[in-house]
């Protein structure tokens, strides 16, 4: 039984009333409907789709060809060069006297107009604010006309960048409040869009609204939550009102009476007290429990306003101590510290206004799916909209959250930084409440390339210290600031990664980005040299899916190097690079659904060795998050989800690799080291069984092992020399089957080999296959007499499957779950399959 108790200075009384939704109940229209468009150049209006963006209207209106497929971005550059406007009607309103009356922008992107039949009302500059109208019900007519002409964003940018008395190192783009990565990233397009990205709404109130609800908690123990409700309630006059607390699943209500309610805005604060709290934590290590709470104002048994609101009580640091090796960087939750499982998370779409409730859901529940406790919401691109962290809350996964500044410098004129100032205000504000926030981030690698990348030299000694001195104002001194006196209890870290690359301190302190892989050419290894405190980017590209390439290569001649290809592959050494890795593991094909295939293995493989690095070096290491979780557009790019929600290898290897509990191989100097890992808060005992075997399942030594599992550990459970353990066996065709069981059930499997793939003796594949017809798919049961490696199955339709590219071991029964996604009644020869073996033998 959860008993509540209020504490405020209000007078307090003990009984349950819900109040009338009066006449004075604050009412929310949806404005998105229709809407039209058209631009300064043609005249003629087409409809729009709100929320949504320039480029998508025009696309569905047939105007333009799809900016993501071939090389349409070159042609597609004009759209930014004109002025778009957006109209729609709207009814006025049913007023009384005293109502109020506004229109809420929740986005624009971003210079644009607003009018109200022909007049102009606000100007706006920050696609990352909302933007109130607050209009006079007399200067309403029965119909209404909403127009907002968007002015072309890079032109206007560039206006201000021109004033700058130097250049900054991301061009015009410093200068702007608008996602960064529209202008062009390693992994995205330049499409400077335009539009009504997030809602419009219509509101009518009357005496009192509830601007925000805020709360924080305040103490946690399993005996007692202290929860501080903070409110702001904005009053067209002063009155006596009451607030009203509920939860009602709990039985939990009460109400506070006489509560004075100012001219202007008011912030109340209420105490709560919960009794046996349920805790929120993250889905691998228990439920994230989420209180639904309503809160209302009300005058005279009149409801005026009511806000939902959906708590999560958890408490959540960075710790950041000296320890022996430097500083340790790890989160505690509820007081426990978390291994940060993840990647990192980019805007879904260079058109983000567009993406769909059901993406949002479908992506998250991926993550949760892939057992992701952790996405980092990357510098450049959005603060994302109220159902991505509403999803996050319930999935049960924490968000690492940058401020939107990303690899540039700043101006330090007043307009610029009262414009960040409004936004960060207002985005603490918003993004505080949800208990999956975990972390503030001031930017992404600026100090590090300002440090590192040579930056200051570019500049003049006066002009390099002022730029540098207004990187020191916003953030370390502004942000951490407005963090600060919000009351939040969530940290702040200046900048990702904490030093950048090329400072020793990186590998002892902080979190780190380690691009020596990829960027530098170092082989895979160099994962295991350096796992850094908290791995916040790490990364690797790979090609999409075929049929992906298929929505933007059309040609029949498709190859990884053909027109369409490389206008989807924005890293300037991106083919190379793959090219040049997979030929240290693997033989490269020409045949480009093998290349592709080989790519997403590679991929996958290499940043399995960093992720088990990371999770070995528990508790040095306390994070892996790759980079990165997902696509904006089709490319070729470092994601382990493709634009279209394909799952590439590395997001299935990566749902191995983030299990809780995980057996963690590591070939080092000759030798052999077995490590189990658990995130588990609890001890237990498991059973592992290794077996040495030839690639036809021939057995060569067996051995089975109990080991006591610590809570939250990584412990050394076994350790041989190869020469060993392979006992004059060729490492050519002989490989260790490893397993983890827990009473009685495998919970999970490695193949640990001794030499590189490419020269390993896989025999070509011959495998038995039987469909069974289940609700919606299909369960595969696959078994091979050999070892058949990096299996993948591909349904010629789209669906998704339990696991993929894994290995098929000799003797061994495999079952896969395939659900197709449209649910069609597809016939068994739907599925191919591609495998390593088959690779070697052809190439
Ligand atoms: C990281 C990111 C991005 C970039 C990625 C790949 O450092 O922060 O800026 O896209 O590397 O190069």
């Amino acid at each position: 039984m959860i008993r509540l108790l209020i504490l405020s200075l209000a007078v307090f009384i003990n009984i349950h009333c819900l109040a009338n939704p009066g006449k004075g109940l604050h009412q929310i229209v949806n404005l998105n409907s229709n809407w039209v468009f058209t631009s300064k150049i043609n005249g003629q209006y087409y409809p729009a789709s709100i929320p949504g963006s320039v480029h998508t209207d025009l696309l569905n209106n047939n105007l333009i060809a799809d900016p993501f497929v071939g090389k349409n971005e070159q042609q597609l550059q004009w759209i930014d060069s004109t002025e778009w406007i957006y109209k729609t009607e709207f009814k006025k309103p049913k007023v009384n006297s005293g109502d109020q009356v506004e229109i809420v922008f929740k986005g624009l992107d971003t210079y644009a107009d607003v009018f109200i039949n022909d007049s102009l009302f606000i100007s706006t500059d920050n696609m990352f604010l909302p933007w109130k109208i607050r209009i006079d019900p007399q200067f309403l007519e029965r119909k209404n006309t909403l127009k907002v002409v968007f002015k072309p964003a890079s032109k206007h940018a560039f206006e201000e960048y021109k004033k700058l008395n130097y250049e900054l190192p991301g061009g015009e783009r410093s200068c702007v409040r608008k996602a960064a990565y529209q202008f062009g990233w390693d992994w995205a397009p330049k499409y400077v869009s335009a539009g009504i990205w997030q809602d419009v709404e219509l509101h009518v109130w009357n005496k009192a609204k509830i601007n925000n609800v805020q709360y924080s908690v305040e103490k946690l123990d399993s005996a007692e939550a202290s929860v501080l409700f903070k409110m702001e309630v904005e009053s067209d006059q002063e009155f006596f009102g009451s607030v009203l607390l509920q939860c009602p699943d709990f039985n939990i209500s009460q109400i506070i009476e006489k509560v004075p309610f100012a001219k202007g805005k008011s912030t109340l604060e209420y105490v709560i007290r919960i009794q046996n709290p349920e805790f929120w934590w993250t889905h691998n290590l228990g439920e994230p429990f989420l209180y639904h709470f309503n809160v209302d104002i009300t005058h005279d048994k009149e409801l005026l306003d009511r806000e939902n609101l959906k708590i999560g009580l958890r408490t959540i640091e960075l710790v950041q101590e000296p320890d022996q090796y430097g500083e340790s960087f790890y989160f505690t939750l509820n007081g426990v510290p978390v291994f940060m499982k993840g990647a990192n998370y980019v805007p879904q779409s260079s058109f983000p206004g567009g993406v769909s409730e059901h993406e949002y859901r479908q992506l998250i529940s991926n993550a949760k799916n892939a057992n992701m406790n952790m996405l980092r919401v990357w510098g450049g691109g959005i603060y994302e909209k109220d159902i991505f962290y509403k999803l996050c809350d319930e999935y049960g996964i924490l968000i690492w959250q940058d401020f939107m500044f990303a690899n540039t410098m700043f101006p330090n004129d007043s307009v610029f930084l009262q414009n960040i100032k409004k936004e960060a205000e207002f985005q603490l504000n918003r993004l505080s409440k949800h208990p999956s926030i975990a972390l503030w981030c001031g930017n992404n690698e600026i100090d590090e390339a300002w440090h590192n990348w040579g930056w200051p030299r570019t500049y003049s000694k006066t002009d390099s210290a002022e730029i540098w001195n207004n990187y020191q104002y916003i953030f370390h001194d502004l942000l951490p600031g407005l963090v600060k006196n919000f009351g939040s209890t969530i940290s702040y870290t200046s900048t990702s990664p904490l030093f950048g690359r090329g400072n020793g301190r990186s590998n002892f302190e902080g979190d780190n980005h380690y691009w020596y892989v990829w960027h530098d050419a170092y082989d895979f290894e160099w994962y295991n040299q350096v796992t850094g405190r908290f791995m916040s980017e790490f990364g690797f590209q790979s090609f999409p899916a075929m049929e992906t390439i298929g929505f933007f290569d059309s040609s029949s001649t498709k190859s990884a190097n053909s027109d369409a290809m490389l206008a989807h592959q924005k890293h300037h050494k991106g083919n190379f690079l793959i090219n040049h890795y997979m030929q240290d593991y693997y033989p490269v094909p020409d045949k480009l659904e093998d290349f592709v295939y080989l790519s997403q293995v590679l991929q996958a493989e290499g940043i399995r060795t960093g992720i088990l690095a990371q999770r070995r070096a528990k508790p040095f290491c306390m994070g892996s998050l790759y980079w990165q979780l997902n696509d904006c557009w089709p490319a070729i790019s470092w994601s382990g989800i493709d634009y279209f929600g394909n799952w590439k290898a590395l997001h299935h290897f990566a749902k191995q690799d983030f299990k809780n509990i995980i057996l963690a191989p590591y070939l080092y100097n000759d030798s052999l080291e077995l490590f189990l890992v658990s995130d588990s808060l609890h001890q237990f005992t498991v059973q592992v069984h290794l077996q040495l075997m030839d690639f036809y399942g021939q057995s060569k030594m067996k051995k089975s092992f109990t080991v006591h599992v610590k809570p939250n550990s990584s412990q050394s459970i076994y350790k041989v020399s190869v020469a060993e353990i392979l006992d004059a066996n060729s490492p050519k065709n002989h490989f260790i089957y490893a397993e983890l069981a827990y009473s009685e059930n495998i919970i999970d499997t490695r193949t640990i080999l001794f030499d590189e793939p490419k020269n390993l003796d896989l025999d070509e594949n011959t495998f038995y296959s039987k469909y069974n017809k289940i609700k919606g798919g299909y369960e595969i049961i696959l078994k091979s007499a050999m070892l058949i490696k990096s299996m993948c199955i591909e349904p010629l339709t789209e669906g998704e499957l339990s696991e993929n590219f894994f290995d098929l071991i000799p003797g061994k029964e495999k079952r896969i779950i395939f659900k197709s996604r449209e649910n069609l009644d597809i016939p068994p020869n739907y599925f191919e399959y591609k495998t390593l073996n088959e690779i070697l033998n052809e190439y």
